[in-house]
């Protein structure tokens, strides 16, 4: 044994990470397991539950029936609601999630700003404070032109909201363009009681550091998070982007070339071993309903075994049709 590796009292326990896994199973089972930290539904057959841990993502799943995504950990689970917030809490590890009626703020960008101020003051007061992963859904995400894209003004927003909270680094994310009313506004995440490491993409110029061209306030993201523990990497939105460029403009095969390139030099850039298995669950978000079976034909030849959720979602880019996030297990 490592001399005080145990007997030192302030030493930070070690901390696993959540278990994701994608279940066809009833949301009353999966809540009252121990350690269901949250349980997300898609689209509108998504079941109903007032559980704070229960979230109903507006974004349809492309095969029917689609399952839940449950986080797990080891350990009780604690949990509460502070006005348009919810949150749990359990073995170092800690889901919020708000949403919000952009109505009441006059739009995308003051709704982002607010979401992100709430979810900050909240988290700043918690034993969990390191931000690990964020995903952010808003409707008609490319509607409005060149600086008044309703994205862009969703980047200023969150960036102001953010404040100096993230100054050491952005946590990895998603953004994507929900249709289920313009109006909604949701953002979720995933915290821990000890920093995770950012992890950038040498193939891609980090969001940050976008030129103008992309809006004033350029994307608040790390392109991936090694978790506490070191043992797991969430993956960041991932499309066909090279440098700051998106690629191969209206063509899916070759978009979908480019963004699994993109994953694997960003898990060798990780320390990752390469490729995906049976326990790394994926997330697509396809533009057009209709590209959904080449997608999932696709991600079948290239990743097989590997469990995949498709859901309609729009990509922050109007050129892109396609894009990837989830987890990588070492
Ligand atoms: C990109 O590479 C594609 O604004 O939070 C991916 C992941 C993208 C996160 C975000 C945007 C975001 O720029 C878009």
């Amino acid at each position: 044994m490592v001399p005080g590796s145990e007997s030192l009292p302030s030493a930070a326990p070690e901390r696993r990470a959540p278990r994701i896994s994608y279940r066809h199973e009833a949301l009353a089972a999966v809540l009252a397991e121990t350690g269901t930290l949250a349980a997300l539904g898609f689209g509108t057959g998504a079941p109903l539950h007032d559980d704070p841990r229960y979230l109903a993502v507006p974004l349809e799943g492309m095969e029917a029936p689609t399952p839940l995504e449950v986080w797990q950990v080891d350990g009780e689970v604690e949990s509460g609601r502070e006005g348009p917030l919810r949150w749990s809490a359990g073995a170092g590890w800690l889901f919020a999630a708000i949403e919000l009626d952009e109505g009441e703020y006059g739009g995308p960008r003051d709704a982002a700003e607010t979401a992100y101020r709430r979810l900050r003051e909240f988290i700043a007061h918690r034993p969990e404070h390191h931000v690990q992963r964020i995903w952010n859904y808003l409707g008609a995400i490319n509607q409005g032109e060149d600086d008044a894209e309703r994205y862009k003004l969703f980047c200023e927003g969150r960036a102001a909201g953010m404040g100096a909270f993230f100054r050491e680094g952005f946590p990895a994310a998603t953004a994507i363009g929900h249709h289920a009313g313009e109006q909604r506004l949701q953002v979720y995440l995933l915290a821990c009681d000890q920093p995770g490491r950012r992890v950038e993409n040498p193939r891609q110029v980090s969001a940050w550091r976008y030129p103008r061209q992309y809006g004033r306030t350029p994307p608040s993201f790390a392109r991936a998070m090694s978790l506490p523990g070191q043992d797991v990497l969430a993956i960041s939105g991932t499309a066909a982007v090279v440098g700051h460029s998106s690629a191969h403009e209206d063509d899916l095969d070759a978009q979908l070339a480019e963004t699994l390139a993109n994953l694997e030099t960003l898990l060798a850039h990780a320390g990752m071993p390469s490729g995906f298995d049976t326990h790394s669950p994926l997330k697509g978000y396809v533009r057009h309903p209709a590209d959904a079976p080449r997608v999932l034909d696709f991600l079948a030849a290239r990743l097989p075994g590997v469990p995949v959720l498709l859901l309609h979602g729009d990509v922050c880019r109007r050129e892109l049709l396609v894009e990837i996030d989830g987890w990588r297990y070492a």
